[in-house]
């Protein structure tokens, strides 16, 4: 076992209570970032980290800034930690853990049986063997980490895909049988009472065949005394996998089964106001649930996502922002530009910028009104510009309050009389579109300014 840097931590007795002390500090010394405006709803929110990023300035600067909680990416999986057999390794994994620490962040346990990730030496072992090892590796990572992490995925994508809610095929499933995962529930128990055991998985996120398999299992446990505290649901969303509509009622029903669920790898690919807006419908859907703890994005910048060419974080390459960073923002009810410690856009910094944020604010049969705010950042602005991208089949018929001009269905907008505004103030243009048939939304550009 590791000696616990954070003593004040260690001796508090629950994670309740320390989680509020870590929300409290990091509100005290930050305000309108993920992690204090999450700790105002009673909320942590994390972020997925790779050690080998963490010396790189802006990274660990985004980091330290703005997330509450860190998911090591990939540095606690077995193949990392316990490469050959009874040999562990926690070197990578320590780093984050410790910076984490020094951060006043807390840690979230990533992952212990999963059936990726896995040395080939496991998948060889006979069905005695192979129990063994098991609960020696969960004795081994959570005896090192003792006391030191909120929450563990105990084990990860039991349940295989498509329709049949059947457990999925792994040396585990296939050797043990279904006992496996009890099993390591009630070995991981013993081995930290404090830390929340999760079950995580993909796909499960609404209801489905594959959550209804989870819900069971979870239901079971309970109903058996079988050690579970949490459910952790992805969240990995892009346009052939959207945020489900039924998601905050998926959430809901896991929790009243007498579970906490957390949002544990939450990513959604796009870019700018439909992205943003997705984001939205997350966050919104965790605050609606009282048992809903916290959220997790799958990393900070876009540039080392497991999706990069999706671009689903809230920073982009830059570290810069993105309007689905303002949106979670508001959604947890933090207030977003300008102010921002750090932001590219706040006061004093020189740098101008603004936003630029779409509503319907008129709809009928043939056609609808639009208008797009544009924000002004933390300084000053006397030009600005924004692009509104069309589906297809509607057209413009008017547009008042700006200068478009116009490529294809792409409209360029600047300033009619609107465009000196003071930093932080709004003005906005309005227009009417014919749907001609279809009646998606117009995707709005980000904005420049000069
Ligand atoms: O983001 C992780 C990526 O760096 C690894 O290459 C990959 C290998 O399996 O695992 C990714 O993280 C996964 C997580 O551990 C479990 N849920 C799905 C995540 C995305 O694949």
């Amino acid at each position: 076992m590791r000696m616990i840097r954070r003593l004040s931590r260690a001796a508090t007795a629950g994670l309740v209570a320390a989680a509020a002390l870590t929300a409290a500090a990091h509100s005290a010394e930050a305000a309108d970032t993920l992690g204090s405006a999450a700790a105002g709803q009673g909320r942590y929110f994390g972020t997925a980290v790779a050690a080998s990023h963490l010396g790189e300035a802006d990274y660990a600067a985004t980091l330290d800034r703005e997330f509450s909680s860190v998911t090591p990416e990939n540095e606690m999986k077995w193949d990392a930690t316990e490469p050959s057999r009874g040999t562990f390794t926690f070197t990578s994994a320590d780093r984050i853990v410790d910076h984490a620490q020094s951060q006043g962040m807390d840690v979230r346990g990533h992952t212990l049986v999963w059936h990726s990730q896995l040395p080939s030496w496991v998948g060889s072992l006979g069905a005695s063997d192979l129990r063994t090892a098991m609960n020696n590796h969960i004795n081994g990572l959570m005896g090192h980490y003792k006391g030191e992490i909120h929450s563990w995925d105990v084990v990860n994508e039991a349940f295989q895909d498509g329709g049949s809610g059947a457990r999925r095929s792994s040396p585990f499933q296939d050797k043990l049988g279904d006992g496996f995962i009890e099993e390591a529930f009630r070995t991981a128990r013993a081995a930290d009472p404090a830390a929340k055991l999760c079950y995580n998985d993909y796909n499960t996120d609404g209801v489905n065949a594959k959550s209804n398999a989870v819900y069971t299992m979870v239901k079971d446990f309970k109903s058996r005394g079988v050690p579970i505290d949490c459910v952790g649901f992805q969240s990995h969303f892009n346009p052939n996998s959207p945020v489900p509509s039924d998601y905050r009622q998926n959430l809901q029903r896991f929790a009243d089964l007498g579970v906490d669920v957390q949002i544990t790898e939450l990513d959604i690919e796009g870019s700018g106001s439909a992205q943003a807006a997705n984001y939205t419908k997350v966050v919104e859907a965790c605050l609606a649930v009282d048992r809903c703890t916290g959220l997790t994005v799958w990393g900070i910048t876009d540039k080392y996502s497991w999706r990069s060419s999706g671009t689903p974080l809230l920073f982009d390459g830059n570290y810069t922002e993105k309007p689905a960073y303002d949106a979670v923002l508001a959604a947890l009810g933090g207030s977003g530009d300008p102010g921002d410690p750090g932001d590219p856009g706040d006061p004093g910094d020189g740098t101008v910028s603004c936003t630029a944020t779409y509503t319907r604010t008129a709809d009928w049969n043939s056609g609808y009104n639009g208008q797009v705010t544009i924000t002004a950042g933390g300084e000053p602005i006397s030009s600005w510009t924004a692009t509104v991208t069309l589906p297809a089949q509607q057209t413009v018929s008017s547009l008042w309050n700006g200068t478009p001009t116009r490529s294809g269905n792409v409209l360029t907008v600047r300033p009619s009389w609107n465009g000196t505004l003071a930093a932080g103030a709004s003005t906005s243009f309005g227009f009417t579109v014919t749907k001609n048939g279809s009646d998606a939304a117009p995707t709005v550009g980000g904005c420049t300014a000069s």
